[in-house]
């Protein structure tokens, strides 16, 4: 028998967090065969509602769910974790700066960063979902110096999926034949969904598709608006596929990509395609064994540099505000 992996949620009263929650505790996380704990952390406010989705977890007897502690302290929730999910953010509201909201998201990941640091366990792998999320997870990493950098990710995975939905209708086949997509940059309306390296049914997308204005009209401003939209539909943001990214994101992380395909996450760059170093931006990656690579050798086209440069400039003024702010 396993020894259970301890899954630290942060927002766990929340939209996504309810989405969430009931597949990583069905084993959709980490695997079938993995016993999990989940951690939950909230603000005071959030806890009684915590405390109300923790006892529907127990109703659903879930036989790999080998226990639940909830708390509204970073030092306890993310004691021992080996997964951290970090969901719970602070949102832009209504005549909010972007400075404003830097900030008051650095209050949220900078003493989380530092919990990390101090109580997670030595594999402790870090999702960061809650936006801004690049620049959050540049915040927590920051916090936490004893842990690799590269254990600091963000989630571009539900804007990875949307693209290949949007790519598969448009070429009439299903998801499962769209391969080697990628998502640049940042999760933010500058994101890169770039099709030229992707294949359709085993034929490259571009190609494929042979239509620059919809790739340019279409296709980038559809995933790249796709939460707006969302919204608009919903009358709420997204959360089940967020949720589900979410889980993809890590899965994948833990147990690889397939051969021949790779997937988007939000990473430290090495300085790979031109990206300054050390900013966590998107990137073609294959996973192994719970580590992960970049895609090398990709030939980037005008097209494409022009929009990955745009996208890491948006980054790289968001590292400039948060330094501006004293958390890096
Ligand atoms: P909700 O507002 O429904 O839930 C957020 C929860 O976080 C609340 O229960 C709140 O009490 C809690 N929270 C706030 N501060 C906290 C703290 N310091 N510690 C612990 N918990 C805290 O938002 P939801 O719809 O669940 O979205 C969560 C985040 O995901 C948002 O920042 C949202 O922008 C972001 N998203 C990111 C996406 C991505 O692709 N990276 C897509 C979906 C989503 O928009």
């Amino acid at each position: 028998t396993r020894t259970p992996v301890n899954v630290t949620v942060t927002g766990a009263a929340g939209q996504i967090g309810y989405a969430l929650l009931f597949r990583i505790a069905s084993g959709h996380l980490l695997g079938a065969d993995v016993p999990v704990k989940l951690r939950l952390l909230e603000i005071p406010q959030g806890l009684k509602a915590a405390e109300g989705t923790a006892m529907e977890l127990d109703d659903c007897a879930f036989p790999l769910l080998r226990g639940i502690d909830i708390s509204d302290d970073p030092n306890v929730a993310f004691d021992g974790a080996n997964v951290a999910l970090l969901v719970g953010a602070r949102p832009r509201t209504k005549g909010m700066e972007r400075g404003d909201l830097l900030e008051a998201n650095g209050g949220i990941f900078k003493p989380q960063g530092a919990a990390i640091n101090a109580h997670a366990a030595d594999d402790i792998k870090v999702l960061v979902v809650g936006n801004p999320a690049n620049t959050n997870a540049l915040i927590a990493q920051a916090a936490a110096p004893d842990v690799p950098r590269e254990r600091f990710t963000a989630m571009t995975r539900l804007d990875h999926n949307r693209a290949i939905s949007q790519l598969a209708q448009k070429t009439g086949v299903p998801v499962s034949e769209i391969r080697k997509l990628t998502i640049w940059g940042n999760h933010s309306a500058t994101q890169y969904p770039d099709i030229f390296h992707a294949e359709v049914a085993g034929k490259n997308a571009a190609e494929a598709v042979s239509d620059e204005q919809w790739l340019a009209d279409t296709f980038i401003p559809t995933v790249a608006k796709r939460g707006a939209a969302i919204i608009e539909a919903r009358g709420a943001s997204s959360a089940a596929s967020a949720a589900n990214a979410a889980i993809d994101h890590v899965h994948t992380w833990v147990n690889g990509t397939a051969d021949g395909n790779w997937t988007s996450m939000g990473i430290p760059s090495d300085g790979s395609y031109g990206v300054p170093e050390g900013l966590i931006s998107s990137f073609p990656v294959t996973t192994k064994d719970g580590t992960y690579e970049i895609v090398q050798g990709l030939e980037i086209n005008d097209f494409s540099r022009t929009r990955i440069d745009a996208s890491v400039k948006e980054l790289e003024e968001e590292r400039e505000a948060v330094r501006g702010l004293g958390l890096l």
